[in-house]
């Protein structure tokens, strides 16, 4: 009996990320418009998923699928798109990624210290039960609430952390969320921490005085729980209709579900694509819940803060169309602000922060995001940090072809969402100096008008 068992666990062991099994991620460098845009069209052409999306200055990084590498390679080539090798093993690494995560349990394990959910990816009923603990040991300045059920029934909850309930409308309201897209794991951490340093170690008392804080670590739970168990790269929520297609390519892409120019940019009407708006604005219960934090705070709201991953940016509306809103000044120099503080404590091999508009800076436009759809409703000051992936690069020959696997792309070394586990602290350190210093010049300039 015993033996089966563990070899039950051994093919459950070895059957993980299987699915992944022969696929390649490449640096992909186009030099003009067209060559951009004839990356972009492998997207639908080829199933390309973008991890980075390249732009004309800036190398993306494009993950394919084993059945179109050839055919992949053989238009690179064709059309004179620099390129080479970033992950020559998508399933090793992911494979890495789970051994780092085991060690790093291992340690808090044989330490005997308890592992915060900022200190390693946690699943959900890990985070969920820190939320919790922080509510119940905390009842004076903590409130938990449960907005609403994911597509699947998973509760989406988040904390009101304030010194006086949400009663003192002299206050400002500060609205940060995380996870939108499943696969962005480090953006849960960094939301935990923010809600650790408001309310376990307080280090500054103005963040209380003057603030009230609603912090959602987990806005996509279902997509995140399936990018455990079944694709680690799944971006979008589960949910699916009447429509046979839409039961067999699973889910919206929340960041496309907003009521902003919704389904006009940046968006694709399959159901397959990663970037599918869903049936209409709002379709999804997902969104929904972060909708209805913003309208029943507008009154107070000053900043909103959609945390995401990777490229080491922060990015502000609008992202459809690439113009600046009225509020262009306040958004420039609060954004700033915030990435000078997140590199005063950075480490150095993180890449430094990027600030401006999301099109102009992304490379890309975007209708129906969070962060458009807040400011568009009256969020003064509304943001999209994308934190830090690392990019370990071994290319020493500055040869461009594919087949240099030998001298670089050492894929022991996680990149891009795979995160090193040792990262996340301080990754949600810095990030954590980004939000309170934003959260203080954002109230620094409302007051000032
Ligand atoms: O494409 C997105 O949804 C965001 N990037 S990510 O790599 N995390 O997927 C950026 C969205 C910014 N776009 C707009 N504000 N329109
Ligand atoms: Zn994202």
């Amino acid at each position: 009996m015993k033996v089966w068992i563990l070899v039950s666990l051994c093919a459950v062991a070895f059957a993980k990320h299987e699915i992944y099994t022969g696929w390649k991620s490449y640096y992909v460098a186009p030099a003009t418009q067209e060559q951009l845009s004839i990356l972009g069209s492998l997207e639908s052409k080829l199933d390309v998923d973008y991890f980075v999306r390249p732009r004309v200055d800036r190398e993306g990084v494009a993950l394919v699928k084993p059945r179109y590498q050839e055919e992949f390679l053989n238009i690179l080539v064709k059309e004179g798109i620099s390129h080479r090798v970033h992950s020559k093993d998508i399933k090793s690494q992911l494979d890495i990624e789970d051994e780092l995560i085991e060690a790093r349990h291992a340690e808090f394990r044989a330490r005997s210290t308890p592992e915060k959910p900022y200190d390693n990816y946690l699943r959900l009923d890990a985070i969920y039960n820190y939320m919790d603990e922080v509510a119940a040991n905390h009842p004076n300045i903590v409130k938990q609430v449960t907005a609403g059920r994911s597509f699947e029934g998973r509760p989406i909850k988040y904390l009101k952390i304030s010194s006086t309930n949400f009663e003192d409308t002299s206050k400002s309201v500060i609205f940060v969320d995380a996870t939108m897209h499943a696969r962005e794991w480090i953006t849960t951490p960094a939301a935990l921490y923010a809600i650790h340093k408001l309310v376990e170690n307080r280090t500054d008392p103005e963040l209380l005085d003057h603030f009230d804080w609603i912090i959602m670590p987990m806005s996509n739970p279902d997509g995140y729980e399936y990018s455990h168990t079944n694709e680690r790269f799944w971006r979008k929520t589960r949910s699916f209709d009447r429509n046979l297609i839409s039961f067999l390519c699973r889910g919206v892409d929340g960041n496309r579900n907003f009521d902003f120019h919704w389904g006009t940019v940046g968006t694709s009407d399959h159901n397959c694509a990663d970037i599918y708006p869903g049936t209409k604005p709002f379709s999804e219960n997902e969104t929904r819940v972060v909708r209805d934090v913003l309208k029943e705070n507008l009154s107070r709201m000053i900043l909103y803060i959609t945390i995401h991953s990777y490229g080491s940016m922060i990015l502000y509306p609008w992202g459809h169309d690439g113009s600046l809103s009225n509020n262009a000044l306040g958004l420039h120099t609060v954004g700033v602000a915030m990435a000078d503080a997140i590199y005063a404590k950075t480490l150095p091999v993180f890449p430094r922060y990027t600030v401006g508009n999301s099109l102009l800076v992304i490379g890309y436009g975007s209708s129906g995001a969070a962060e458009d759809y807040a400011h568009s409703i009256g969020v003064p000051l509304t943001y999209t940090y994308e934190l830090p992936g690392i990019e370990h690069d071994y290319d020493d020959d500055d040869d461009d072809d594919e087949d240099d696997d030998d001298d670089f792309a050492n894929d022991d070394h996680l990149k891009g969402f795979h995160l090193d586990p040792q990262y996340i602290r301080p990754v949600a350190e810095e990030t954590w100096e980004g939000i309170s210093v934003g959260a203080k010049r954002a109230r620094a300039i409302v007051r000032s008008k």
